[in-house]
């Protein structure tokens, strides 16, 4: 049988790239360079990366407009999420003796529903870079479990995690999407940023970021990430400790969304 929700998307992706094809006048010459740089993306392993880069902020920019309006704004992913991520009784992630000058980073809030009430034993997850733009489990050297967490909210609906502040993050810049960036003209910057996954039965699950007013990359990410207003946090610092507060505000799933 026919998929026609599979048949619509693929032909208004192929008739957008046509488009595009036609309105610059591409040439065989350049439509085979454009085939050779694909193959380099998957041969280098790069291809989540490289569609992160390009189309992660647009599906965030769907969710976003099917948002109920008083839920958090959600943000992107980005290709770093790992879900076998440890359980922290404490919130206290793992963070590596060997950086030396890193600053710890409170991050904590409430979670609620979107009438306002705090929710109790919601699954938060936060994972965030090393203080040279390294994610555990994923970059050399930084073991799965480290820089990456979840907890529980307790009784009042609060979660709190704490780890090390995390740096402006470069997209490796000897592969091909970073190459891409800089003959594009563009940086391959994304700003310091923390990532928070929210997940409870019955409501939406919420992916989002947060970020630090004072990093230069900031209003300027390589990602176009949604960077909303209210997750940009000013430097607070309580016993030597960055503070990140970040309520966290999620609604019921769809019933359509129920029965799946
Ligand atoms: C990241 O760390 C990230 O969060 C995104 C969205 C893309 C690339 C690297
Ligand atoms: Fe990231």
């Amino acid at each position: 049988m026919a998929n026609n929700r599979l048949d619509q998307v693929v032909s208004t992706i192929v008739e957008a790239v046509r488009g595009a094809v036609r309105d610059e006048n591409i040439s065989f010459e350049e439509y085979r360079a454009a085939i050779g740089y694909m193959m380099k993306i998957a041969e280098s392993g790069e291809l989540p990366l490289f569609i992160d880069v390009f189309l992660n902020t647009s599906i965030v920019s769907v969710i976003n407009q099917n948002a109920h309006p008083a839920a958090s704004p959600s943000d992107m992913e980005g290709p770093y999420f790992l879900d076998s991520a440890p359980v922290l009784e404490d919130g206290k992630m793992k963070t590596m003796d060997a950086y030396a000058d890193d600053q710890p980073m409170i991050v904590r809030g409430t979670v609620k529903d979107v009438d306002g009430q705090p929710l109790a034993d919601v699954l938060v997850d936060m994972w965030n870079s090393t203080p040279d733009g390294k994610y555990g489990g994923i970059h050399e050297g930084i073991p799965v479990d480290y820089y990456r967490g979840k907890v529980r909210t307790d009784a009042q609906g609060q979660y709190q995690f704490e780890s090390t502040v995390p740096v402006a993050y470069k997209i490796p810049d000897s592969g091909p999407t970073g190459a891409l960036l800089e003959m594009m003209g563009r940086h391959s910057w994304r700003p310091a940023h923390v990532h928070l996954k929210v997940r409870h039965p019955g409501y939406r699950d919420l992916t989002t970021q947060l970020y630090f007013a004072e990093d230069e990359y900031t209003h300027s990410d390589c990602c176009e990430g949604i960077v909303p207003e209210q997750f940009i946090y000013p430097e607070l610092i309580e016993d030597g400790k960055r503070v990140l507060e970040a309520d966290l505000v999620i609604e019921p799933q769809a019933e359509s969304q129920m029965a799946a």
